[in-house]
């Protein structure tokens, strides 16, 4: 790690360092669980943090999750502050993270970006590279996966299937595996 990262660095790098171990495997649910628990008592112990963490309604932002009031919070203290600047990078330029420097994998600001369509620039992208995303996933949205009857869907649709059932949030789209 870098050795001038922060409490919020480290848990960062710990997450992202144990990517492929802990997302689409049948740790998600239950190390994800964990984990936010862990940083929550570790803010606690460390910090004193008495607020307890909230939890995000996925259903309330899907239909328009771009222009959500979750990104509409410019409180210096609690807002996340509006997507980053597509001139500056998307540097975050309002609320509590505005100019928040990250520590790894080197020194850069806070960043928000949101692409609805993620794998489209996939279709235009290298043959090699293309050929792992068929049409439906190139026009898939980022957002496809939080609406309310899908969440439903995912919780219903894979009775006694927990291997399915962890899979189902992040690749949520009918023939898509
Ligand atoms: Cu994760």
């Amino acid at each position: 790690m870098n050795t001038s990262a922060s409490f919020r660095d480290n848990i960062s790098y710990i997450h992202m360092d144990l990517n492929v171990k802990i997302h689409q495997t049948g740790m998600f649910l239950p190390f994800h669980r964990w984990f936010v628990h862990s940083v929550e008592q570790a803010m606690v112990e460390k910090y004193g943090f008495s607020g307890g963490f909230p939890y995000w309604n996925w259903t309330i932002d899907a239909p328009d999750f771009y222009k959500s009031s979750w990104w509409q919070d410019s409180d210096t203290e609690s807002g996340l502050g509006g997507w980053g600047d597509p001139d500056k990078d998307y540097e975050v330029q309002d609320g509590a993270f505005a100019g928040f420097a990250l520590a790894n994998p080197s020194y850069h600001p806070m960043r928000y970006q949101y692409t609805a369509q993620p794998f489209a620039a996939f279709a235009t992208s290298s043959p090699t590279i293309a050929q792992f995303f068929n049409s439906t996933m190139l026009e898939t949205y980022a957002n496809s996966t939080f609406h309310a009857d899908q969440i439903a869907a995912i919780i219903a649709g894979n009775p006694s299937d927990l291997v399915n059932f962890q899979l189902s949030p992040d690749n949520w789209i009918a023939g898509m595996r």
